[in-house]
């Protein structure tokens, strides 16, 4: 009797092989995670910033038209992108926007909706611009109109000193982590 050494071509997939497939796919998905998460939030750091210079032009406009800031008072914040500012600076049909906005000029308009408050863009219901993980932003300003302006000091060692500072406005995001008060996935208009 002749007996064949060739092993058949159309075998099956051993448990050892298979266990090996699947690890391997497991180490390249345990690779890839953390990468696309990495260029999400550097999508989403842009798309901040981007909205804090916005912003900050948007309330430099005013402040050439009006010689003043949006707000009441001479606090320099931090105010909130809440209804209050964005009402003034969209120029929507509110006491505070008819009062300071007098010429009712829009100097900034909402490129992305947010159908939930607590979602990235302008939520119109509750009138709050948040950045890109559904926090909202903190604007300063020069309202006391002295040429300078106070921003959280542990913003001293990023940007050379700390204390008072010759510059009109600074607009700043919480980040990722969503606190204002740890400063390194911070994004902000002076970037
Ligand atoms: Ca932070």
């Amino acid at each position: 009797m002749k007996i064949s050494l060739r092993r058949p071509l159309s075998r099956a997939f051993t448990l050892i092989e298979l266990l090996v497939v699947i690890s391997i796919i497991a180490v390249l998905a345990s690779i890839s995670v953390p990468v696309t998460k990495n260029v999400m939030n550097r999508a989403r750091s842009a798309t901040v910033q981007n909205d804090c210079m916005q912003l900050q032009n948007a309330i430099k406009g005013f402040y050439n038209e009006y010689y003043a800031y949006p707000v009441r008072g001479d606090s320099e914040g931090p105010y909130e992108t809440n209804s209050d500012l964005m009402d003034v600076l969209m120029s929507a049909d509110s006491a505070q926007a008819d009062d300071l906005n007098r010429r009712k000029i829009p100097f900034w308009e909402p490129s992305k909706m947010a159908k939930k408050e607590n979602l990235p863009g302008f939520h119109p219901d509750t009138g709050r611009l948040n950045d890109a993980w559904g926090q909202i932003y903190e604007v300063y300003m020069d309202a006391d109109d002295d040429s300078s302006l106070t921003i959280p000091s542990i913003y001293g060692d990023k940007f050379g000193r700390s204390g008072r500072i010759k510059r009109p406005i600074f607009v700043h995001s919480s980040g990722q982590d969503k606190k204002f008060d740890a400063i390194k996935d911070n994004v902000s208009s002076w970037d």
